[in-house]
């Protein structure tokens, strides 16, 4: 300001200034949603995430290689590492030591020197003064210079003075917080959540030791995650449980000038494309220009190779989706000024970084080939063989598209159709077996419900390729009934029911039925998981007669507590044991009606986690299924993908 220098005006500009302070984290405080996303589970989550980001951009600047976290009985949480310490001498503009002004000012996060950048942001990269602003406490250490140091702060205010507290000969930085109950609809962190977000950190920051520790319950959990070969062994972890094609993984990384471009790629015997890529350590689930300038350099590279080493004919062509097939990848890339973009800020827009990725992947992976002829031929030989599936794909999918769709006779003979055709409105229940069909066909409410039965087992998608799931009619019924085509061809607009409700008998049986369906759905219409548009019907398995009422009830703990309440005599208890067990009213009743069933919507937490629980339970082998079954015995009746 022009006349900061002025006597007589210092102070007034200082009031000023501490009101700004005081505003900006005010304004935080009142409108935590726009600092954090929300105040729910999601953004609780999100303090912890923003104070290790900083401690990962210590890391990343070549300053610090340990980091810990902590959970508290109580809800705090702590963040340690052993960077340089937040500077803590006075700062030049607001005669405050620095470190209070980082936790106390909205913005003053990291680099506010002007040296280096601070390569974590988009989601993240808020500041630490978001997090002290919404913590009922905070207190810092900063050990630097030869000292420890002290400073408490609450609901973002200055509690006492920075305090000299002791000697240490080591550097680093402690944070310590309460997320504020006032503030959060829940206190409760998710051990789950924290371990993969705080695994994936460590895989992308190769040698970097993170470490966590749960003190919550009576007895500890302490893990540590530290990979020296960073998303090289991510990849490993991925593909761990598929049949790989060449070990160890691809690993390519290039410095270019201030962007760093890492990216990992190794085949499996599968059939599915599993590609993911990051930005500044924050996953771009809608991808972007550093996952197209990958997959245009990878499709490029393979055709040069293939038409130079002789194994495509004059004019053939390997399409990028052929090379894709069972390729596990991961890309990431750490730039400046990452630009998000895409309905949920998660997509790449510099568009300087696709070319960069393009020619790293060109060069590197080039070489690579020529230098690994055998691997080569594997791979090419997948791809070649990818490709003549998809033509024979292609065949059979066209006998499941219909070439109008005012042509009912088009649909499968099977599906009892509803009058509504808006989809909104519109339902479909496939159901195993044609007894239950054939209940349901009766029981529903025609005007919105339609009905598919499925006779027996479907084909399990895992294992095959999409030409032979195609040629399997029950699948073929269901694709030609949701009216939206199949793998890259699916169109979420043209879905003929935006409910699509799974109904299995409640045994083992169903369970694996229900487990078939997801899959094909997961892996072939993944938009319609992703949209919420699947639905677990939920049946009950009992129906109890006491003197003159029915009771149904649909788990083994709600009998239990009706036994204990009404006791064990006069009651009369039918076990069903399937769908087709309960006449069309009362199917009606506890399972189709709106008004009364509940259903299951089927959600997409985390694919990582998803398709690792699909191939486990899917895949070909044996063992990793075995394990996961006898750990997850419940869990698994209720999959949620
Ligand atoms: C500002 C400047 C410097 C380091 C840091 C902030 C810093 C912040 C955090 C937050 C958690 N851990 C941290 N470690 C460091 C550079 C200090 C220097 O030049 O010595």
């Amino acid at each position: 300001m022009a006349d900061e220098n002025k006597v007589g005006s210092i102070d007034n500009n200082y009031d000023e200034k501490q009101i700004q302070v005081l505003e900006g984290l005010e304004a935080v405080r009142k409108r935590p949603g726009m600092y954090i996303g929300s105040t729910g589970s999601r953004g609780l989550h999100h303090l912890i995430y923003e104070v290790v980001d900083n401690s990962i951009d210590e890391a990343m600047a070549g300053y610090c290689d340990e980091i810990k976290i902590g959970l508290e009985s109580g809800g705090v949480v702590w963040v340690e590492d052993n960077g340089r310490g937040i500077p803590v001498n006075e700062h030049p503009k607001k005669k405050k030591p620095t470190v209070e002004v980082v936790m106390t000012v909205l913005h003053a996060g990291g680099k506010f020197d002007g040296e280096g950048y601070k390569v974590s942001g988009g989601l993240h990269g808020v500041g630490i003064s978001v997090v002290n602003a919404l913590s009922e406490w905070l207190e810092v250490e900063v050990y630097r210079n030869g000292y420890k140091y002290y400073q408490r702060y609450e609901r973002g205010k200055t509690v006492t003075e920075l305090k000299e507290v002791g000697e240490t000969k080591q550097t680093g930085t402690l944070i310590k917080f309460l997320p504020d109950e006032r503030i959060f609809d829940e206190v409760e962190y998710d051990y789950t959540v924290l371990q993969k977000r705080l695994q994936e950190l460590a895989f992308l920051n190769k040698g970097i030791s993170i470490q966590f520790e749960d003190n919550r319950g009576s007895e500890g959990k302490v893990e540590t995650y530290r990979y020296e070969g960073g998303i090289k062994s991510f990849v490993t972890f991925l593909n761990n449980n598929k049949e790989v094609l060449h070990s160890p993984p691809v690993f390519i990384e290039q410095k270019k000038e201030d962007y760093v471009v890492e990216i990992s790629m190794q085949y499996n015997t599968g059939y599915m494309e599993n590609i993911h890529s990051y930005v500044n350590n924050i996953n771009t689930q809608e991808g972007g220009t550093h996952e197209s300038g990958f997959k245009i350099a990878l499709t490029r590279t393979v055709n040069e190779y293939a038409k130079k080493h002789n194994f495509l004919k004059d004019g053939e062509k390997l399409n990028g989706e052929d090379i894709r097939e069972g390729l596990t990848a991961l890309i990431s890339v750490k730039i400046p000024d990452p630009q998000f973009e895409g309905q949920t800020k998660t997509k790449l827009g510099n568009a300087d970084v696709r070319k960069i990725v393009e020619t790293v992947l060109y060069e590197e992976f080039g070489a690579y080939l020529e230098e690994n002829p055998a691997v080569a031929k594997k791979i090419l030989n997948k791809a070649i063989n990818a490709s003549r599936a998809r033509e024979a794909a292609k065949k059979a999918r066209e006998l499941t598209r219909r070439k109008n769709a005012l042509e009912v006779t088009a649909l499968p003979g099977k599906l009892a159709d509803c009058i509504e055709k808006d989809p909104s409105k519109s339902e479909l229940y496939i159901v195993e077996g044609d007894s239950a069909g054939g209940s349901a066909k009766q029981g529903r409410d025609r005007n919105f419900q339609a009905i598919l039965p499925l006779r027996g087992k479907i084909l399990n998608v895992e294992k095959a390729r999409l030409d032979k799931i195609l040629n399997n009619n029950e699948i073929r019924a269901i694709v030609t009934a949701l009216g939206t085509g199949v793998g890259d061809e699916f169109d979420i607009t043209k879905a003929r029911y935006n409910k699509i409700i799974i109904m299995t008998d409640a045994d083992v049986d169903g369970a694996h039925i229900r487990t078939l369906l997801l899959t094909f759905f997961y892996r072939y219409m993944k938009p319609l998981v992703e949209n919420g548009y699947v639905y677990i019907a939920q049946p009950p398995l009992y129906l109890v007669k006491r003197k003159k009422e029915k009771h149904y009830i649909f788990n083994e703990s709600k009998l239990e507590e009706f036994l204990d309440e009404y006791g064990r005599d006069n009651i009369s208890l039918q076990r069903y044991k399937g769908l087709g067990e309960m006449n069309p009213t009362q199917l009606w009743e506890t399972t189709m009606n709106p008004k009364t069933r509940t259903t299951l919507q089927v959600t997409l937490e985390d694919a990582i986690e998803a398709d690792k629980i699909f191939t486990i339970l899917m895949g070909e082998k044996v063992d990793p299924r075995r394990e996961f079954i006898q750990s997850n015995a419940k869990d698994v009746r209720n999959l949620d993908v």
